[in-house]
C-alpha cells in the first residue's frame, strides 16, 4: 500500500458537512442524468439497463451516505453499548430496491424514472445478487441486519468480502454444473473501502515465553506470517428512520514487507506465491452448508474474520476509553453465527492477555461476559471440528489458550461430577483419538454466557441431546430465539401487489410491526377482499410462470396449484420424498385415476454442495422425472414439474409471492428452524409440513386447520429408526410399491442405465436416517387433502389470508427484540437526533474544529 495515502492531514468540517440531498422526483432525475451522462459517460445510444441501474445506485448511495455518517456519530456520541454479529456468511441479495424502500422513496424514484422512460423494477433486476452465503444461516444474518437498523439498535455486522460468492448453478442434462460467481468483477456500488482501518492478522510461527519489565512470565506469538485485513463497509439502512448501520467485510491482502523480503532475497516467484497465499483467504466462499472438516483454508478464513473484527473493536475501544478494559464487557457483545467464527473466544483471550496485559482470570471473565453463541444444526455430524495438528501449524498461540481453557473447564466438570471420567472425556473441548480434534461448539459454549437454538423444538432438542451435558452444567446459559425474516424484503418489496392490498385495508403499520397483519383475520371470508386477494395471487403466479418458462422452458398454467420446494438440496430436507410424490401423481394419471383431479405445477430448486454426490443425484432424478412427465401427452396440464436452476435470494423474491403450497417436509428433529417456510407463509402460501423446526410454531400461530400436517414426530423418528424396515413400509403401501417399481424399472433413466441405483438403495436401506419410506403414506394423504382443499377456492383463499394474517411472529423485528431483551441489552439510538432539526456539530467534528485532528485520522498505514 502507498504509505503517503493516509498521511495525517487537517480536515476541515466543510469537507465532510455537505448539504442534504433532495429526495423529490425532479432532483432524483437530475442526479440520475448527471451520473448516467457525466459519471458513467453513457448517451442516448446506450440501451443497456445495466448502466441505468448503475446510475440509480449512485444516486441512492449518495443519499445513504449522510444518514450513515449521522448514525456513526449518534452511536459515538451516546457512548452506547454495542453488539457485533460475527458471521462467515451474509446473503444480502440485491440492494437497490431495498435501499429505495427503506429510504421511503419508492414513489419518488419511480416517478423520476418514469419521466425518463424507465422502470424501477427493470433497473432493480439488472443488479447482481450479493451471494456471500450458502442458505438459511447467511440469509438470516442479512435479515437480522435489516431489523437491527430498523429498530435503531447499535449492531454492526462483521464478515468476509469474498471475491467469489456462492457458485452459479447450471444444469447440463440434469446434472449440476458449478460456475464461479465473480460478483466483484463488476464495480460494487454498495461498499466503501476503508483502508485507514486496516488490521493485521497473524498466522503460523510459534508461541514463546518471556519475562516482561516487571518480571512476569508472559507469552508472545512470534515469527508469524501476517496478513492485512482491509475493511469494506456496506450500508444497512433502517426503514425510514434515518439510521444506516454498517456491515464491515474484510478483504485479505499481503503485507508489504512480506513480499518485499522475499523479493529482495531474489526469490521473485516465492514472493508472488506468498502474496497469493495471503490473498487466497478471502477469495472464495465455501459452498458447503454443513461443516466440511479439515480444510485449512476454511480455518484461516474463520480466524481471519474473528481476529480482524476483534482487533477492530479493541482498537476503537482503546482510542475512546484508553486502556480501561474492565468495562469492555459492559459495552460490547459478540454474537457468534454458529461455530464458524468461534475462534473469537480464544482470540479475545489472546488479545486481552498478550496484548492488553490482563490476567487470565480477568480476561476469562471479560470473554465469558462478552460472547454469545447461536447454534443452527441438530445433525451431530455437522458439528465443526478441527484437527489439533492444524491449529498447531496455523494458530499455535490460540491452541495454547484453548488447552488452558479446556484444562480449567475440565476441572469444573470434575468438581461437579467427581470421578466421572467418561463425562470429562465427552465434554472435553479436545476430542481424543488417533487424530485429536478441537470441538468448536464446545469451545463456543464454554466461552459464552448465552447459547441459543433457532426454534422452540430445536432449542429443546439441543438441551436433551447434542448439548445435554452442558445443559446440566449450565442450564441458565441455554435459551431459544425463534428465527424470523424481514417483512420489508419478503413482503413489502417482493410482493407489492399484496402489500398495497393489505395497506389499503389496515394501513402501513405492518411494515414495521408485523403483528398488525392480524387485523386481516376478520377479512378472511370477506368476498370482495377474497376476490382482490385472488387477483393479486393470480398476477404473482403469472410472474412466477414467466420465470419458470424463461429458466426451465416449462409452461405453468396459473389456474393450477403451484407447489414449491426451494432450499439447499439435502437428504434430511427430503426433496426425494417430494419427487416420489410427483412420481405417484404421474402413476395415478397413467392409470387413469384422475377423477376430481387438481392440476398441479411442482417447482423444486436449490444448490447441492459440489462434493455431495447423493444431493446431485437427487437433482438429476428431479430433472429426469420432469422430462418424462412434461413430455407425456397423457399428462397434459394435470401435472407439470420443473427444476429451477441457480436458486438464490432474487429468485425467491419472485417465487414466494406466486406459491400456493409451501413444502417443508424435513425428517422431524433435523431442520433447526427453516426460514423459507416463513417467507411463504407471509405471502399467503399454505404449508405442507412435518412437526419440525419452526413449522411447529407456524402451525401453532395459524391453527392446525390451516396447515397440512404429516409424518412422524421427532420422538417417533427416534423410535422407528431403532429397527427400521423400509421394505415393510414399501410393501404395505400399494402407491409406494408402484412408485418404487417405476423407479427400479428405469422408467426415468431409459438411456442412462443404473444411474439412480444409489437413490433406490438409500430408500430401501434400514439405515436410511431420513425415513423417506416411513413418511410416504402420510405425506401422500396430506397432499391429497391439500389438492381437495384447493378445489374450494373460497376455502383456500380464506386459509391463505389467515396464513398471512398469522405470520406476525415471524418477523426478524421480533427475533431481534428477543435477542436484545435476553442477550444484548442495547438501548436504541436514534440517528435523527443528530440530523433532525437544526444541524448540530457531532462531537468528532467539534474535536476537529478545536484542533485535534489526530483523533479522527489517527490510523495511518
Ligand atoms: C462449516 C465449516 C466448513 C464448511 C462449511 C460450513 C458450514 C457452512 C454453512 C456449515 C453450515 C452452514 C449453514 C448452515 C445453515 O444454513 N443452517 C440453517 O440455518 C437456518 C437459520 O437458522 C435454519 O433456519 C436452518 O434450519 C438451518 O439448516
Amino acid at each position: 500500500m502507498n504509505s503517503t495515502r493516509f498521511k495525517k492531514s487537517r480536515p476541515c468540517p466543510e469537507l465532510t458537512e455537505a448539504p442534504p440531498l433532495q429526495m423529490d422526483p425532479v432532483n432524483l432525475a437530475k442526479d440520475f442524468r448527471h451520473y448516467y451522462a457525466h459519471h458513467l459517460g453513457r448517451d442516448k445510444h446506450c440501451r443497456l439497463t445495466h448502466y441505468a441501474y448503475e446510475a440509480m445506485a449512485l444516486v441512492v448511495r449518495d443519499r445513504l451516505m449522510e444518514r450513515w455518517k449521522s448514525t456513526r456519530y449518534a452511536y459515538e456520541e451516546s457512548d452506547c453499548r454495542r453488539a457485533y454479529y460475527l458471521s462467515l456468511e451474509y446473503l444480502m441479495g440485491r440492494s437497490l430496491g431495498n435501499s429505495i424502500l427503506n429510504l421511503g422513496v419508492v414513489d419518488e424514484v419511480s416517478k423520476a424514472l418514469y419521466g425518463l422512460g424507465l422502470e424501477l423494477e427493470e433497473l432493480a433486476e439488472a443488479e447482481q445478487d450479493a451471494g456471500l452465503g450458502n442458505g438459511g444461516l447467511g440469509r438470516l444474518a442479512a435479515c437480522f441486519l435489516d431489523s437491527c437498523a430498523t429498530l435503531q439498535l447499535p449492531v454492526q455486522g462483521y464478515g468476509i468480502r469474498y471475491e467469489y460468492g456462492m457458485f452459479r448453478q447450471r444444469l447440463d442434462n440434469g446434472y449440476q454444473i458449478e460456475e464461479p460467481d465473480h460478483w466483484l468483477g463488476a464495480v460494487n456500488r454498495w461498499e466503501v473501502e476503508r483502508p485507514e482501518y486496516t488490521q493485521r492478522v497473524k498466522f503460523g510461527g510459534r508461541s514463546e515465553p518471556y519475562r516482561d519489565h516487571s518480571g512476569t512470565l508472559r507469552w508472545r506469538w512470534v515469527e508469524t506470517r501476517d496478513v492485512l485485513a482491509i475493511p469494506y463497509d456496506v450500508p444497512v439502512p433502517g426503514h425510514q428512520n434515518g439510521t444506516v448501520n454498517t456491515l464491515r467485510l474484510w478483504k485479505a491482502v499481503a503485507t508489504a514487507e512480506f513480499d518485499l523480503g522475499e523479493f529482495n532475497a531474489g526469490d521473485y516467484p516465492g514472493s508472488v506465491a506468498a502474496k497469493n497465499e495471503a490473498e487466497k483467504i478471502t477469495m472464495v466462499l465455501y459452498p458447503n452448508d454443513s461443516s466440511e472438516n479439515g480444510k485449512d483454508l476454511r480455518l484461516r478464513q474463520q480466524y481471519f474474520l474473528a481476529s480482524a473484527s476483534l482487533q477492530d473493536v479493541m482498537e476503537k475501544w482503546s482510542k475512546i476509553q484508553g486502556n480501561q478494559l474492565s468495562r469492555f464487557a459492559e459495552k460490547n457483545c459478540f454474537q457468534l453465527n454458529d461455530t464458524h467464527p468461534s475462534c473469537a473466544v480464544a482470540e479475545l483471550m489472546r488479545l486481552l492477555i498478550d496484548e492488553q496485559g490482563m490476567t487470565w482470570d480477568q480476561a476469562w471473565e471479560t470473554t465469558q461476559k462478552t460472547m454469545a453463541y447461536t447454534n443452527h444444526t441438530l445433525l451431530p455430524e455437522a458439528l465443526e471440528k478441527w484437527p489439533v495438528r492444524l491449529f498447531e501449524q496455523l494458530l499455535p498461540r490460540l491452541l495454547d489458550i484453548i488447552y488452558e481453557i479446556n484444562a480449567r473447564f475440565l476441572k469444573q466438570v470434575a468438581q461437579r461430577w467427581p470421578g466421572d471420567l467418561e463425562r470429562q472425556r465427552r465434554m472435553s473441548i479436545i476430542e481424543e483419538g488417533p487424530e485429536p480434534q478441537v470441538r468448536m461448539a464446545y469451545l463456543a459454549i464454554v466461552g459464552s454466557f448465552s447459547v441459543n437454538g433457532v426454534a422452540e423444538l430445536h432449542s429443546q432438542l439441543l438441551q436433551q441431546g447434542l448439548f445435554k451435558d452442558f445443559y446440566e452444567l449450565w442450564p441458565e446459559k441455554f435459551n431459544n430465539k425463534t428465527n424470523g425474516v424481514t417483512q420489508r424484503r419478503w413482503l413489502a418489496w417482493c410482493n407489492q401487489g399484496l402489500s398495497e392490498l393489505i395497506s389499503e385495508r389496515i394501513g402501513e403499520g405492518w411494515v414495521t410491526e408485523l403483528e398488525q397483519l392480524s387485523q386481516l383475520k376478520p377479512l378472511a371470508e370477506d368476498a370482495e377482499f377474497q376476490g382482490q386477494w385472488q387477483h393479486v395471487k393470480h398476477q404473482n403466479k403469472l410472474r412466477l410462470a414467466e420465470l419458470v418458462r424463461a429458466e426451465c422452458g416449462v409452461a405453468f398454467a396459473p389456474e393450477a396449484m403451484f407447489d414449491v420446494q426451494v432450499k439447499r438440496i439435502h437428504e434430511y430436507k427430503r426433496q426425494l420424498l417430494n419427487i416420489l410424490h410427483v412420481i405417484h401423481l404421474y402413476d395415478r394419471i397413467k392409470r387413469g385415476d384422475t377423477a376430481n383431479w387438481t392440476p398441479r405445477c411442482v417447482l423444486i430448486g436449490g444448490k447441492a454442495a459440489p462434493g455431495y454426490a447423493m444431493a446431485k443425484q437427487i437433482i438429476k432424478l428431479i430433472c429426469n422425472v420432469a422430462e418424462v412427465v412434461n413430455n407425456d401427452p397423457a399428462v397434459g396440464d394435470l401435472l407439470k414439474v420443473a427444476f429451477i436452476p441457480n436458486y438464490r435470494v432474487s429468485a425467491m423474491e419472485v417465487i414466494c409471492p406466486g406459491t400456493d403450497l409451501s413444502e417443508q417436509i424435513s425428517t422431524a428433529g433435523k431442520e433447526a428452524s427453516g426460514t423459507g417456510n416463513m417467507k411463504f407463509m407471509m405471502n399467503g402460501a399454505l404449508t405442507i409440513g412435518t412437526l419440525d423446526g419452526a413449522n411447529i410454531e407456524i402451525r401453532e400461530e395459524v391453527g392446525s386447520e390451516n396447515f397440512f400436517l404429516f409424518g412422524l414426530t421427532a420422538t417417533e423418528v427416534e423410535v422407528v429408526r431403532r429397527d427400521y424396515n423400509p421394505a415393510g413400509f414399501i410393501n404395505a403401501d400399494e402407491n409406494l410399491y408402484r412408485v418404487m417399481q417405476l423407479l427400479r424399472s428405469g422408467h426415468f433413466n431409459q438411456c442412462e442405465a443404473n444411474i439412480f441405483d444409489s437413490i433406490i438403495q438409500a430408500i430401501y436401506s434400514p439405515h436410511d436416517p431420513w425415513l423417506v419410506a416411513a413418511d410416504f403414506s402420510s405425506y401422500v394423504a396430506a397432499q391429497q387433502q391439500a389438492a381437495r382443499a384447493y378445489q374450494d377456492q373460497h376455502g383456500w383463499t380464506k386459509m391463505s389470508i389467515l396464513n398471512s394474517a398469522a405470520s406476525g411472529k415471524f418477523s426478524t423485528d421480533r427475533t431481534m427484540q428477543d435477542y436484545n431483551r435476553d442477550i444484548w441489552r442495547l438501548e436504541p439510538v436514534s440517528a435523527m437526533q443528530v440530523t433532525g432539526g437544526a444541524p448540530r456539530l457531532p462531537r468528532r467534528i467539534e474535536e476537529l474544529v478545536n484542533g485535534e485532528p489526530q483523533k479522527a485520522f489517527a490510523r495511518t498505514d
